[in-house]
């Protein structure tokens, strides 16, 4: 097998396509770069005294995990010297982080959740680093949180690394999806899957049942119909999987199909659902779109919701294109 690395398919990108800007290629190769790191973190575990709790809250008030923090910092280190970015944003950090005065700044923003899945850290089952790149607007000077509220729609580029059996690194620039593998000995990253396609039908769903209690109509209507399985309306039987990572999930969803639901629910008021808008379910979004499946809240396209806060919490409905509809479809009828 020829083995073609994350750069040379990054520099094909840029010479056949022109979509891949020299800048916007080194900020993935660094993204790329930090978490080779993470994931040596997170392979260490108990050896490299990385697991537990640390004793700080996030701007959500969760509790952070060790690697949370250590993540983020990777993340911040590795990003702020290269010269290709205006400033970043984190699911840990409460407001923006700009590049210090003695780095030259570039003309992207970049955010991430440094650790996604924290729940699972501590039990070595798969968790992931998600990230979203955007252009700073035209003119900027100074970032602000403000230069950060664009839709989805805007991203140049998203991703994710998921730290499972195997590290893998799942890339958009708007071009298709496709997949590289980490391989430890040489530490490179190498193309292992190319245009990943999600099946439009489906017969598999994720979504933390523990909540349905709470749930709205329109969900308690659609999940109630799958579990009825051959003997209910949609005359099929379904499967059920929730790894509670949701890069694991959406990994398996861009390899064999399915539906992901994390809903609004019930006791939610201000915020409606668990996931967060600019650093997971955008970017997550934008990949599940260019593999061909479909993205909404419930009512619109994800990537369509113009954000009015940094940590702005979504419903988020994504995977195979007529599962997604039909529950969307629910919710606006
Ligand atoms: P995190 O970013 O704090 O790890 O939270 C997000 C995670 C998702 O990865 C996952 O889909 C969801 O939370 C799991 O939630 P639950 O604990 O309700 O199963
Ligand atoms: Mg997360």
């Amino acid at each position: 097998m020829k083995r073609i690395s994350l750069t040379q398919y990054l520099v094909e990108e840029q010479r056949q396509n022109n979509s891949i800007p020299a800048e916007l290629r080194l900020l993935i190769e660094v993204v790329a770069r930090a978490c080779k790191t993470i994931s040596h973190a997170v392979g260490k575990g108990a050896l490299g005294e990385v697991l537990g709790t640390a004793s700080t809250e996030n701007v959500q008030g969760e509790v952070q995990k060790k690697l949370d923090i250590i993540s983020n910092e990777i993340l911040l280190e590795a990003n702020e010297w290269g010269g290709h970015l205006a400033a970043m944003a984190s699911e840990e950090m409460e407001t923006i982080h700009k590049i210090p005065n003695r780095y030259p700044k570039g003309e992207y923003l970049l955010t991430f959740d440094p650790l996604d899945g924290s729940s699972n850290i501590d039990v070595n089952v798969s968790i992931g680093t998600i990230f979203s790149v955007l252009k700073a607007p035209e003119g900027m000077t100074e970032p602000t949180e403000q230069d950060f509220l664009q839709p989805g729609s805007r991203q140049v580029a998203a991703g994710y690394a998921v730290y499972g059996p195997q590290t893998m690194l799942v890339l958009t620039t708007g071009n298709g999806v496709n997949c590289f593998t980490l391989d430890r000995e040489m530490g490179s990253w190498v193309l292992t899957q190319r245009d990943m396609q999600i099946p439009a039908k489906t017969r598999e769903f994720s979504i933390n049942a523990s909540n349905a209690r709470h749930w709205h109509a329109p969900v308690q209507r659609y999940v109630n119909e799958l579990l009825a399985g051959e003997t209910g309306p949609r005359a099929s039987n379904f499967n059920m999987r929730w790894v509670a990572s949701m890069v694991a999930d959406v990994h398996r969803i861009l390899n064999r199909g399915g539906i992901f639901m994390y809903p609004a629910d019930t006791r939610d008021t201000s915020m409606p659902g668990k996931l967060r808008l600019m650093y997971e379910a955008n970017p997550m979004a934008f990949i599940v779109e260019q593999a061909g499946g479909v993205a909404t809240d419930g009512q619109q396209r994800i990537l369509d919701i113009q954000p009015t806060k940094l940590h702005q919490r979504v419903p988020v409905f994504l995977g195979s294109r007529e599962e997604v509809e039909v529950v969307t479809g629910y919710h606006k009828g």
